[in-house]
């Protein structure tokens, strides 16, 4: 998954390795792409502050409240 969008695929959005996401790693975080993986709540995407885009095709989500991301 390219996490940043600059074309190369990313393992996980903890970038500096210390098994925590930080805010600062939310933030970097500009794609998600979770396509077809039975998930049934993004309650926390309100925290991704500069997500542009956004797949989540093919899930369990009853409601997706995207209001918060203002770049999407
Ligand atoms: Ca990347
Ligand atoms: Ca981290």
């Amino acid at each position: 998954m390219d996490l940043d969008l600059d074309g190369i695929g990313d393992e996980d959005a903890d970038t500096n390795d210390d098994n925590e996401i930080q805010v600062s790693e939310v933030e970097a975080i500009l794609g998600l792409i979770v396509n077809n993986k039975n998930i049934d709540s993004l309650e926390g995407i309100a925290s991704f502050t500069n997500l542009v885009l956004l797949l989540c095709n093919f899930n369990d989500l009853i409601s997706l409240d995207i209001s918060q991301n203002e770049k999407i």
